[in-house]
């Protein structure tokens, strides 16, 4: 009896996990940004809303990586960040991430890093 419960618990933690499309358990709780890189030159790192994200709250996030293109990729680099897709990878992937108190980070496709690019800052 108490093992069928505990089976029935697991099976709708792992579709919850699913649904949000976390690849990292544990993690669940993180809020959730969306980064990504499109075929015709967009690169954008927004809330799961759309918004782009120019400043956030430190601490941790999920970020989920929608690298769509060939052509390019996305960098996520900053005080104690190092992230990247290859840019000939189309991925779509789950990075867990810090951001600290106070630093900078910049997002960029690195072939075209003077124009596709965008920075943020943690609060
Ligand atoms: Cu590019």
């Amino acid at each position: 009896m108490a093992r069928k419960l505990l089976l029935m618990l697991a099976a709708v933690s792992a579709a919850g996990v699913a649904a949000l499309g976390l690849a990292i358990p544990g993690n669940a709780a993180s809020p959730k940004l969306i980064a990504t890189v499109t075929d015709d030159s967009v690169i954008t790192l927004t809330t799961p809303m759309g918004r782009p994200v120019r400043t956030l709250r430190a601490g941790g996030y999920t970020v989920a990586v929608r690298d769509q293109t060939s052509d390019h990729n996305f960098r996520l680099a900053g005080s104690g960040v190092r992230r990247a897709t290859g840019v000939e990878a189309v991925v779509t992937t789950t990075w867990g991430v810090r951001f600290r108190k106070g630093k900078r980070y910049v997002f960029q496709c690195d072939p075209h890093a003077s124009s596709m690019r965008g920075a943020l800052r943690a609060r």
